[in-house]
């Protein structure tokens, strides 16, 4: 009977209603699209000054002639005896940093080590310095090394002169383990003694996360 009727009227239905639930709402409400069109463009804009503002306010990489910002994540590092073996041993010798700008401070209670194949050009960190008790160096004395922090793969070469505290930055872009050593021949019994090359004394790992 009305098989037909409520065939066309349920086919009229089902052609006009999802247009008109559609588009009605969208002509209706057209002047709210434009608000929230401009509400999110307006967001997107605040957002990308305020990265912009972000990427502007970090550190210069030639920032040689100004001690590295606090802002970096922060570790340090301490050289001293072991009072088991007496071996001088980086504390802590394997541990983790997020990826980015790390400032690192080495606290060395050590004396120097005669050194003459050392290579004491500070590399690897921001603007190739080092602040050795606070003041920017990029080279030191081969005669004033108590030991060294190399990582290899990432061309970080940082010298830690005798009785001193080191603070250098660097960038650390990549995650993954990273090797570092001391390269400076601090065995006593020789260059090639312990605990030079052995793990948890002067060579470790650097996590970066
Ligand atoms: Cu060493």
């Amino acid at each position: 009977m009305s098989e037909g009727e409520g065939n066309s009227a349920s086919s009229d239905l089902s052609k006009t209603d999802p247009i008109y639930t559609v588009v009605y709402p969208r002509r209706h409400s057209f002047l709210g699209t434009l608000v929230l069109g401009l509400l999110v463009g307006a967001l997107l804009v605040g957002a990308g000054v305020f990265a912009m503002g972000a990427t502007l306010s970090s550190p210069s990489p030639s920032g040689a002639s100004s001690p590295p910002s606090t802002t970096p994540f922060n570790l340090t590092l301490t050289v001293a005896m072991n009072p088991l073996n007496g071996w001088p041993q980086y504390t802590p010798a394997n541990f983790s940093i997020p990826r980015g700008e790390v400032t690192i401070t080495i606290v060395d209670d050590d004396v120097p080590m005669p050194f003459p194949g050392c290579n004491c050009n500070v590399t690897g960190t921001l603007g190739n310095v080092e602040y050795v008790n606070g003041t920017a160096t990029h080279v030191v004395s081969n005669a004033n090394v108590a030991h060294t922090f190399d990582v290899a793969s990432l061309g970080i070469n940082v010298l830690s002169p005798a009785m001193s505290t080191v603070t250098f930055t660097a960038f650390f872009n990549q995650t993954g383990t990273f090797t570092w050593v001391c390269e400076a021949p601090c065995g006593a019994a020789g260059p090639t003694a312990p605990p030079m090359g052995i793990p948890g004394y002067m060579t470790g790992t650097i996590t970066v996360t």
